[in-house]
């Protein structure tokens, strides 16, 4: 048999972390995962809450985490409620384009907003809030959706002097995807971790976002091929 055939096909390409990588964590809120004790669960993800593990796991190979939280107001734009006689999934028209509209979810202060009380990383140094303009929505973590507003995310990074991303969290057809695009065009590396990942699946979106991050020359990696440097 040949030698490659035999050995763990991740042994082969491990990738070391470095000190200026970062590992960016979206969005794992009790909303988007499966309701634990009738808390969250608002616009739960299948499976939201089994990559919460992995993610912990992950968390301690790195010495940067950085988290984000979808954080709106009450009546924010998002929300299918805002907009009578629309219901969730539907779209709408807003000043910076086409709105996919939601349940109401992950509303400031609320206990579907907190993060996942499973999610153990008490080493994380920044949690980023963002969608907290009522008349704007933001799935990236460094441009809102009007696509001119930043978060001060990219600024944040550069400061610090962190030049690579390792993305997570929820969702990877929504959060995570137009996370990874911004933060490749504003300069930085960025890979997304497959297995610490769910998409909310809506018709077309998992597709449309694997097309969409190769396109934008965006690399996947599972996560047991992540090594710390430690
Ligand atoms: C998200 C839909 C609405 C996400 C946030 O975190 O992917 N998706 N708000
Ligand atoms: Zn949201």
């Amino acid at each position: 048999m040949h030698l490659l055939a035999t050995m763990p096909y991740a042994k082969l390409c491990l990738m070391k972390i470095q000190s200026t990588d970062a590992l960016l964590v979206i969005d794992v809120q009790n909303d988007f995962c499966p309701p634990v004790d009738g808390v969250g669960g608002a616009l739960a993800v299948t499976g939201g809450d089994a990559i919460v593990p992995i993610i912990n796991r992950l968390a301690q190979r790195f010495e940067h985490v950085i988290l984000t939280q979808d954080w709106h107001p009450a009546g924010h734009i998002s929300f299918a409620s805002s907009h009578p006689g629309k219901r969730p999934f539907e779209t709408t028209e807003v000043a910076y384009g086409t709105q996919t509209l939601w349940p109401d979810h992950c509303v400031q202060g609320t206990p579907g907003a907190d993060l996942h009380p499973g999610l153990s990383i008490p080493h994380a140094e920044l949690i980023l809030r963002k969608g907290f303009r009522r008349e704007i929505d933001s799935y990236s973590a460094f441009l809102e959706d009007d696509h001119t507003t930043p978060t001060g995310l990219a600024s944040y990074l550069r400061e610090r002097g962190l030049q690579r991303l390792f993305l997570c969290g929820l969702a990877y057809d929504f959060c995570v995807r137009f996370s990874a695009i911004d933060g490749t065009a504003a300069g930085f590396e960025c890979i997304v971790i497959e297995d610490a990942t769910r998409g909310v699946d809506l018709p077309g979106s998992i597709e449309e976002t694997t097309t969409a991050l190769a396109t934008a020359g965006i690399s996947k990696i599972v996560s047991e091929r992540i090594e710390s440097s430690c």
